[in-house]
């Protein structure tokens, strides 16, 4: 292709076979349309009879789901082909497969994971993952702690750091995640049962917002690791047996607590969700105690296997001195928790929210879900400093349901 133009379901097939020549002259094709993310267009097309598929991906020049008023580089589809690549190095394959990236038409063919489901509505069916901590993990822990100094030679990490600047997707999330859900603006998307409360428990709480303050600084300065970015349960395909993280276009070198937060926080939203949308108490209740040990788990299982590749991967003299890897250590889990509760305010007054959230039926227990997510929130945030284990996570989420509904 020598010009970018926008795909749709009629090209589609003609352009995958101009690059790949994927499917053979037998085959019988079926092309959807299947992105429900912000930014980008994604194909998956089928060939029924030879059993063959493939994912296309294409980034557009603006916002999808704002439009062309909101212009992006599209440059970012080469970020994500760039990270997906390392990060199935380091990984051994929990991302997908790249077949192929196309420079002009900022488009990356890859392997298609449909066998998978996207985490967010496994989780929102009620199902249970049981290699999923296992192999979380091992995501984080080895594309994080491996592409930190601690590891890395300093001037090939800043080569990477280099390589991965994303200022226009950094500032999403600067503004979208660290700054308008703290104060009445214009792009974000409240409901007006939470406007009043917004006003008395969020945007007049000086003390609070220094501490979402010091949070922010913290992600736009702290070149730590190279993170995938946005690394919530919609990021995430999973099946009984495996894990697969998707879209890493927001990637970036950040705090390590950034991809660990994202992810505790959408665990304890599902949480939440649960206990207002799930009638049946029996079911409910099951699903309320697999999140719970998940997000335990999760922590647990992420602080041991980081200590245990930090003494088998450490180069950097000053990192192996004893003590070192444990306050570092210590000072990631901290800030995940600072990062849990402002991904768990953003979802719920910010531009982009979760389906766990905006989906419970019922008017007023869907006004009490978002009280209490931010109530909680806040927990994480003031509280961060004393937050230390799984189970200090679990118990503020307990603290919640141990007390009476929220007016
Ligand atoms: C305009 S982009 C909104 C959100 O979608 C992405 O998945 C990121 O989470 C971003 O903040
Ligand atoms: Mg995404």
């Amino acid at each position: 292709m020598s010009e970018y133009y926008v795909l749709d379901t009629s090209t589609i097939f003609d352009y995958i076979q101009g690059e790949l020549n994927y499917f053979g002259e037998d085959s019988e094709i079926q092309c959807n349309e299947i992105g429900d993310g912000n930014l980008n267009l994604v194909f998956r097309v089928v060939d029924k009879k030879n059993n063959k598929s493939i994912i296309v991906k294409q980034s557009l020049p603006y916002v999808r789901c704002v439009g062309e008023d909101w212009p992006l580089n599209i440059n970012r589809a080469e970020i994500e082909k760039n990270i997906l690549e390392i990060e199935y190095e380091l990984t051994d394959g929990l991302v997908p497969k790249i077949y192929k990236f196309d420079p002009v038409m900022y488009a990356t063919l890859m392997e298609d994971l449909s066998d998978h489901v996207i985490m967010r509505t496994g989780l929102l069916e009620l199902n249970q993952y049981p290699r999923f901590v296992d192999q979380i993990t091992d995501f984080m822990v080895k594309t994080l702690l491996l592409t930190s100094d601690v590891v890395m030679d300093h001037q090939q990490k800043k080569e990477l750091v280099k390589k991965f600047i994303n200022p226009e997707l950094c500032d999403i999330t600067e503004a979208l995640v660290y700054t308008e859900p703290f104060y009445n603006a214009e792009r974000n998307n409240i409901d007006d049962f939470i406007i009043e409360f917004m006003e008395g428990n969020v945007w007049n709480d000086n003390e609070f917002k220094l501490e979402v303050a010091k949070l922010k600084f913290d992600f736009m300065t702290n070149a730590q690791a190279l993170l995938h970015g946005d690394l919530h349960t919609g990021s995430i395909f999973v099946k009984e047996d495996s894990t697969k993280v998707i879209d890493p276009e927001f990637a970036f070198y950040g705090p390590i607590s950034y991809d660990v937060g994202a992810l505790i926080a959408n665990l304890v939203m599902n949480y939440i969700s649960t206990d207002s949308m799930v009638e049946d108490e029996e079911k409910r209740e099951a699903h309320k105690e697999y999140i719970l040990n998940t997000t335990r788990e999760v922590i647990d299982v992420f602080k041991e296997k980081f200590l245990r590749l930090f003494d088998e991967t450490v180069t950097d003299e000053m990192a192996k001195v004893p003590g070192f890897k444990e306050w570092y250590l210590e000072n990631i889990i901290i800030d995940t928790a600072g990062v849990t509760g402002c991904e768990m305010i953003r979802r719920t007054v910010g531009l982009a929210h979760v389906k766990d959230l905006d989906d419970i039926p019922e008017l007023d227990k869907k006004a009490e879900a978002k009280k209490i997510n931010v109530l909680m929130a806040k927990e994480f945030i003031i509280g961060r400093k004393e937050i230390k284990t799984g189970q200090d996570f679990i118990d503020i989420v307990n603290k919640f349901y141990k007390q009476e509904a929220i007016a």
